[in-house]
């Protein structure tokens, strides 16, 4: 494909952990990838290996997403694929959520999702073409503890790909989720959460650590063309830890 044709991806989050996979892979599929995150200098470091774009991005400000979305769109001209990655990954029993935490994870987890895909929806509705895919978590699923408000984003997350399914399709766009179980990203390994390995390896089919290439090819898949016809949708990849 011509450097003019090529596709353009905005993962958020991609500094780091799946979000980082998702953009190696897709770059590797030939995609040119616009790196957003917070960490500025995380981001500037994928997008120096993968020849991608780095964008600093709390998908919390509405300001910055309009600004990043509108800087895309004038560098590139299109946005073809969007990956709602970027999360908080809190570990709190429901006792000590407080109402800022709560509110936090909502802005981030959820409020991010909205103002991004809202601003990159635009632009994929007046090119016709569109590949959303929103990283949900199985934690849904398998209603894993001290994480509620956590779980709760990832539930809404696979609720408005449910809901918004109907309206994007007539733009030509697709929106999926795909829930990871565990992985042992740099977030995971360095918070609470790492203990988690212990109880749930166990339980998976596959009986190792997930680790982010394992979710990254799922996630290119329902961001590629060959998708076309899979919208509304969550893909469980877990090495099976959900399965009954
Ligand atoms: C099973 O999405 O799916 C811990 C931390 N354990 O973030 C997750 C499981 C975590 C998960 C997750």
């Amino acid at each position: 494909m011509a450097k003019t044709e090529q596709r353009v991806a905005l993962v958020t989050g991609s500094a780091q952990g799946i979000g980082a996979a998702i953009a190696e892979e897709l770059a590797a599929d030939g995609m040119k990838v616009v790196v957003a995150d917070v960490n500025a200098a995380g981001a500037q470091a994928v997008a120096d290996r993968i020849d991608g774009v780095a964008k600093t991005l709390d998908v919390s400000d509405p300001e910055r997403v309009a600004a990043v979305v509108g800087e895309i769109v004038d560098e590139f001209g299109r946005i073809d694929v969007l990956v709602n990655n970027a999360a908080l990954v809190p570990l709190t029993p429901w006792a000590d959520i407080t109402f800022e935490e709560w509110r936090k994870v909502m802005s981030v987890n959820l409020d991010g999702i909205y103002l991004v895909t809202h601003a990159v929806t635009e632009v994929m509705g007046k090119a016709g073409y569109g590949r959303i895919v929103n990283i949900a978590s199985n934690t849904f699923v398998a209603g894993t503890p001290d994480c509620a408000h956590y779980v709760a984003t990832k539930g809404a997350s696979i609720g408005l790909v449910r809901g918004l399914a109907g309206e994007l399709g007539k733009l030509g766009i697709t929106i999926n989720a795909v829930a990871p179980g565990i992985i042992a990203s740099e977030g995971v390994l360095s918070g609470p959460h790492a203990a988690g390995f212990d109880y749930v390896v166990p339980m998976q089919a596959i009986n190792r650590r997930g680790v982010p290439a394992d979710v990254a090819p799922a996630v290119a898949f329902l961001a590629s063309e060959k998708a076309e016809w899979i919208t509304g949708q969550t893909l469980v990849v877990d090495a099976g830890h959900t399965r009954n």
